[in-house]
């Protein structure tokens, strides 16, 4: 009798005809065989093994360097379980459509089997998937960015409970390129694409659209959210769990060395890019990171901005579509150090500064989470840790202030389903684009977003101590378009006025959006921000926010009846709260 695994594999190696099939058990001798093959077939190029010990460069196709959001579907029977917000085919159309592109697919290919756990291994929240895929740079990023092999086997036996993906990277033409989920089976497809969050099925794919599906059905919650610890001086550590949209910040501030450090304020990091929050029995909300990597931004880290991955990245992490020095060490834009003469960027040529960045701006690192030296010793705490803040936040060039407090859960519902951001490099399209991101989920919620909404709303009041929920903007500009925030390890000035708001210790201004930092609320000691630069990071202007306002009016309308009536409730207050500010200020 085979197992539910091994039949779908049948099955699935039936339908894409790979010549082999290699079950991955995660171990070190499999790891260099991979590398080796890879090595051999030009997957990988050999970065400086004196400088940067078991790293290496991967250059993805040109047409394959960031999600595809318009080429990604959620399939429910009923259409209306996707939502407006969402790419929607019925299942069976989709599974017509592109069943015939797996096909063969795999033909003359490896079939990998990747079993992988996403969460702790003894966690009771952690959730087995198993990833087939005829790509061995995949199968070598799920190692890292998943507890992979072995370990995911043994705990699975001959369950059927695992999320099952199908992946190929077949021609890799954009044409034939598809990222399905069917939550109603927890079943992932992904052909067409080997890069980052439409290939690791892993992490956007499940540990977001079917987990957060899982979630509403269980009474949990998965969102795009970093998770850090701050501990104060007295060595109390103060859990948050962070959501802004894709390469606005996260990573940054989940492994941030504290500009505060000598007076006792360090950040620990739990995860980086999901969290999944369970209600304990205590009523407290305990969040995991279902990761083990972290797969992140390269441009713009350096030892100032982000020491602790700049040393981090040294050893067993692999680049993608960084730019490579004549001396084979990665190199990226924001880097420490200028171009240097003889570098190849990340199509593998010559580069001149006429050719654009050297480095993709999407390129990204992927390294062991246990390679950060801020990593918390409780990151892998089967029971999580105990979430005191959530934090909404995007990249806002103007309107959001620095940082400002919700009135209460239900607002702060409103607030994180209301926030807005400038499109990134992390997904294909237009760059710099604002849109509204709803909890930095727009992307990755797989269901109805109205009923997203709902299930957010109904988590509050089952919570004993619900967490304080904020908004933060470290990207506010000046006239002259620059940030008038120095952000990166500052940023822990506006994570410490959070904490003190939540012991009931700092100052703060009441504004129609809700409650601002008084000026002297925030520690700037060693800041040189003149005070009205403060002034203007700070500031809650109610005739642009009127503006936001009749805006977000326009968003909640395309959900029509289904916006539950409490965002609908917030919507009206925000707007006579408005209109009375522009009265008194008139
Ligand atoms: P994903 O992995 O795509 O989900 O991104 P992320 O949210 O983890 O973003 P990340 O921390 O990788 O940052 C993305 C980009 O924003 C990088 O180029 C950073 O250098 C830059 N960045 C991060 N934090 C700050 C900040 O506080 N201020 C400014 N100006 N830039 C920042
Ligand atoms: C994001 O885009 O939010 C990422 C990178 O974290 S990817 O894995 O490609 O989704
Ligand atoms: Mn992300």
């Amino acid at each position: 009798m085979s197992t539910p695994l091994e039949s779908w594999v049948e099955e699935s190696a039936r339908l894409t005809k790979p010549s082999k099939i290699v079950w991955c058990d995660g171990s070190e001798a499999e790891n260099d065989r991979f590398t080796e093959e890879m090595l051999r077939d030009g997957t990988f190029a050999e970065l400086n093994q004196n400088t940067y010990p078991r790293c290496y460069l991967h250059r993805s196709n040109s047409n394959d360097v960031a999600r595809t959001e318009g080429l990604t579907f959620i399939c429910t029977r009923d259409r209306n379980a996707a939502g407006p917000t969402n790419n929607w085919m019925a299942p069976a159309e989709a599974k017509e459509r592109v069943r015939p592109l797996f096909d063969g697919a795999m033909k003359g290919r490896t079939m990998y089997v990747v079993p992988y756990i996403m969460g702790p291994a003894q966690s009771p929240y952690s959730k087995i998937g198993v990833e087939l895929t005829d790509s061995a740079y995949v199968a070598a990023n799920m190692r890292i960015m998943s507890r992979m092999g072995k370990v995911a086997l043994d705990r699975l036996g001959s369950s059927s409970d695992f999320v099952p993906g199908l992946h190929s990277l077949a021609d890799l033409n954009p044409d034939r390129r598809f990222i399905l989920h069917f939550p109603e089976e927890n079943l992932i497809w992904s052909i067409g694409s080997g890069y980052g969050g439409n290939a690791l099925l892993g992490k956007k794919c499940f540990a977001l659209r079917i987990a957060s599906w899982m979630a509403r059905e269980q009474g949990w919650m998965a969102e795009h959210m970093l998770i850090l610890g701050l501990e104060d001086p007295s060595g109390k550590v103060t859990y948050m769990a962070a959501a802004f949209p894709s390469a606005c910040g996260k990573t940054n501030l989940a492994m941030m060395v504290s500009a505060l450090e000598k007076e006792g304020y360090r950040v620990w990091t739990i995860g980086d890019d999901i969290a999944w929050m369970h209600i304990a029995a205590d009523g407290t909300l305990r969040a995991i990171n279902p990761e083990a990597g972290f797969f992140g931004v390269a441009p713009g880290t350096n030892a100032k901005t982000n020491p602790n991955v700049i040393s981090a990245v040294h050893s067993n992490t692999i680049f993608t579509n960084v730019a490579m020095t004549p001396g084979r060490e990665p190199w990226w834009e924001g880097m420490d150090s200028d171009a240097p003469k003889g570098l190849i960027n990340w199509r593998g040529e010559q580069w001149t500064p006429a050719m654009g960045p050297a480095a993709h701006p999407n390129s990204r690192y992927t390294v062991p989470a246990a390679q950060s030296t801020s990593l918390s010793s409780h990151w892998e705490d089967p029971a999580g840790v105990p979430i005191s803040a959530l934090i909404f936040g995007g990249r806002r060039a103007r309107l959001a202030p620095l940082v400002y407090e919700s009135h209460d859960w239900q607002h702060g519902v409103f607030v994180g389903a209301t926030m807005a951001s400038e499109t990134t490099a992390a997904a294909t399209g237009a760059v710099g684009v604002t849109r509204r991101d709803p909890m930095a989920m727009l992307p990755f919620c797989g269901y109805n977003m109205a009923d997203y909404f709902a299930h957010w709303l109904s988590i509050g009041p089952r919570l004993k101590n619900a967490p304080k929920i904020f908004h933060v903007n470290w990207f506010r500009r000046s006239a002259e378009g620059k940030f008038l925030w120095p952000g990166y390890g500052e940023n822990v000035r506006a994570l410490k006025w959070m904490l003190e708001r939540i012991e009931g210790r700092a100052a703060a201004t009441e504004t129609p959006i809700g409650c601002v930092p008084t000026p002297e609320s925030l520690s700037l000691d060693g800041l040189s921000i003149p005070p009205a630069t403060l002034a203007e990071l700070l500031r809650v202007n109610s005739s642009d926010w009127a503006e936001e306002e009749q805006s977000v009016g326009e968003f909640f309308k395309q959900f029509g009846d289904r916006l539950p009536a409490p965002l609908r409730q917030e919507h009206q207050a925000l707007a006579a709260r408005l209109s009375r500010a522009a009265v008194a200020s008139s």
